[in-house]
């Protein structure tokens, strides 16, 4: 069989990592557009807001707990955890239909900085560099634990991404069974290494930056593609160049080149559409269950959910909750897009 016109063609693209499908449609790009397009003002910040329950000195929404005058990164453990760590053990097993398990972990909410009112871009390449540090802390804390077989550290960033409060942080929810996607990853990754003697990221890396069609930038240490079978329409996907399972395999060059890759990123997301650019984000780093995981390749996530503007989302609905995910707007399109932004943050031109 021929090849695809990727731009033209309605075709289907594997995720190797999931072992999903994503529909992709590009000839829907050239139909007509009749909702609104507002852009949004951005609403500054004070450094301070008494109100804050993550600024140093506040009283948090908890109850009892006061955070103390932090003046770099500030973790504490949730005080609405969705996991706990003390819980009575018990199963549930019918034979089949009902199934159900006590679930034990621990939750924590790491503040990115003191300054309530910096956004990621904002963030220095040094401050950046101390979140990836404080990040790698709690990893190799947390995992240490022999009840934590999972690590998974996050950030939600923007009201529509359900961020609770626009003070720069993330979360860390770390539990005793390895969850459904890093799991399906870890399969992936295994059979690829088995089958092919090679790491899947590294060769998926080699490709990227061979081919250089879905590079959004890059630096000695990392490259962000616009992964191949990416759904949400600005996805990204941020390898590492070496093969390392988590951030515990960082040099100090490399932690300072993922804290200089985020800011990078970050900062080309909110100029595409001229507005603090909503996401959730995740590291996926290697379970810390004790084996060796050499088919890891550490790499982070990012799915965005604007499609054409600040104001205009893209929906999981219809087709995409009952068949799989479709995106108009091609893997390659929207890299060509992110790789002609500029690194500099629209608001400081
Ligand atoms: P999100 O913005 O991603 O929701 O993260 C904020 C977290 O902070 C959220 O999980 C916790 C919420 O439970 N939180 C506290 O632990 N203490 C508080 O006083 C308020 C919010
Ligand atoms: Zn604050």
């Amino acid at each position: 069989m021929p090849g695809i016109d990727y731009g033209e063609t309605p075709h289907r693209r594997y995720n190797p990592l999931t072992r999903e499908w994503v529909l992709v449609s590009p000839h829907r790009t050239k139909r007509p557009w009749q909702g609104q397009v507002e852009r949004t003002t951005e609403e500054r910040r004070p450094r301070y807001d008494p109100r804050c329950y993550l600024c140093p000195g506040n009283s948090r929404a908890g109850g009892d707990a006061t955070n103390p005058q932090y003046t770099g990164t500030y973790v504490f453990t949730n005080d609405f955890a969705a996991l706990l760590e003390d819980v009575p053990s018990g199963e549930v097993n019918d034979g089949g239909l009902l199934q159900a398990r006590s679930e034990r972990g621990i939750c924590r909410v790491v503040c990115f900085s003191p300054d309530h009112s910096l956004g990621i871009p904002d963030l220095s390449v040094a401050e950046l560099r101390a979140v990836v540090d404080v990040w790698a802390q709690e990893y190799a804390e947390l995992g240490g634990k022999p009840h934590i077989n999972y690590v998974q550290i996050f950030q939600n960033n923007g009201a529509v991404m359900g961020a609770s409060n626009p003070h720069p942080h993330g979360q860390i929810w770390s539990n005793e069974t390895v969850p459904q996607i890093p799991t399906v990853e870890t399969a992936s990754m295994a059979a690829y290494l088995a089958e092919h003697g090679s790491c899947m990221l590294c060769d998926y890396t080699a490709l990227e930056l061979e081919r250089r069609e879905r590079l959004v930038c890059e630096n000695d240490h990392f490259a962000v593609v616009v992964p191949f079978w990416a759904v949400w329409p600005f996805e990204t996907l941020v390898l590492a160049k070496r093969h390392v399972g988590s951030l515990l395999d960082l040099d100090s060059a490399e932690r300072t080149g993922l804290g200089e890759i985020i800011k990078r990123l970050t900062t080309r997301y909110d100029n595409l559409f001229e507005t603090s650019f909503p996401y959730s984000m995740g590291l996926h780093q290697q379970p810390t269950d004790g084996h060796a995981h050499e088919e890891w390749h550490f790499h982070i996530h990012y799915y965005p959910p604007l499609l054409r503007s600040a104001t205009v989302r893209k929906f999981m609905v219809g087709y995409e909750m009952l068949g799989n995910p479709q995106r108009d707007v091609t893997a390659e399109g929207a890299a060509q897009r992110l790789a002609a932004l500029s690194e500099v943050r629209f608001g400081e031109r």
